[in-house]
């Protein structure tokens, strides 16, 4: 597998955000041409990152989905230079044929938000290619998701949602599988929170683990409603949570803060 930020080795992984969209919710419209995008996608790199997510669709809550041709016309040039360069470049989507036209292109991981539910295809088509893949908690699409964060038990129903995801890769024949709480996917601020306070049930799931809470919506309620680019600092800082709770990867849009947190807690751990 050449994916150098393989799970299972030490250091937590740093996965810049590379969205190829007019309308994600922090950075929608910033790298939307392909040019744009690359030259983004090389800085996250000299930044520290150890990969960089490349996708096509806003996932941002309320969101409507985008085709399948023009997702694609998004993301795989973007992927096709980027591996070109040398990059490790995971894609983010849950459509089966996305996932296989960018790993042909280069990526090294397969991205679901959706944990394969959006599309029957998705986890037949990763185990043939072999591919490393995220199965991150998702109860719906981006349209109506946020009706769908009800929950008796956050914590005991996310660990049973996931598990039933693991056991769906186990029997499609994926190999080396990450798992993600899917933070604000289907979920208010106490679900994150208490989703943050369970990393260590998360982590017993026996997977690496993956946090993506970068300037999301949840920070910013916390800050006195602060907007995106003000949640960096508040970013960074679950960065050193996730660290010290022994995530895999975080994924996040300011690539050089949570570089540096990540250092910072090796060097205290040593
Ligand atoms: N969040 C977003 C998109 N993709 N993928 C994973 N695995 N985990 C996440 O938490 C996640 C994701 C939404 O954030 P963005 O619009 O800033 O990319």
């Amino acid at each position: 597998m050449p994916l150098a930020a393989a799970p299972g080795s030490s250091r937590t992984r740093v996965i810049g955000v590379l969205n190829v969209t007019p309308d994600s919710f922090s950075d929608g419209g910033r790298y939307s041409t392909t040019g744009a995008a690359v030259t983004h996608g090389l800085k996250l790199l000299s930044q520290g990152a150890d990969l960089v997510d490349v996708g096509g669709e806003s996932t941002r809550p309320g969101a409507p989905r985008v085709g399948v041709e023009q997702e694609l016309r998004r993301v795989l040039p973007v992927i096709t230079a980027l591996a070109a360069a040398g990059a490790e470049v995971s894609v983010d989507t849950t459509r089966a044929v996305v996932a296989r036209a960018a790993v042909e292109a280069g990526a090294v991981l397969v991205n679901d938000v959706s944990g394969g539910l959006a599309d029957p295809d998705m986890l037949p088509v990763v185990a043939e290619l072999g591919s490393p893949y995220v199965v991150m908690h998702w109860r719906g699409h981006a349209a109506d998701m946020q009706d769908r964060a009800v929950y008796a038990d956050v914590v005991a129903e996310v660990l049973a949602e996931l598990q039933q995801r693991l056991d769906a890769c186990v029997a499609a024949g994926v190999r080396d599988v990450v798992v993600d709480p899917g933070l604000g996917f289907a979920k208010r601020s106490e679900h994150n929170w208490a989703l943050l306070r369970a990393l260590p049930q998360l982590a017993a799931l026996g997977c690496p683990l993956l946090v993506g809470a970068s300037r999301k919506g949840f920070l910013g309620e916390l800050l006195d409603g602060r907007e995106p680019q003000g949640r960096d600092a508040a970013t960074a800082a679950l960065t050193v949570y996730a660290a010290q709770a022994g995530a895999w990867a975080v994924r996040v849009h300011d690539v050089a803060a949570s570089a540096d947190a990540v250092r910072v807690v090796q060097a205290v751990g040593r």
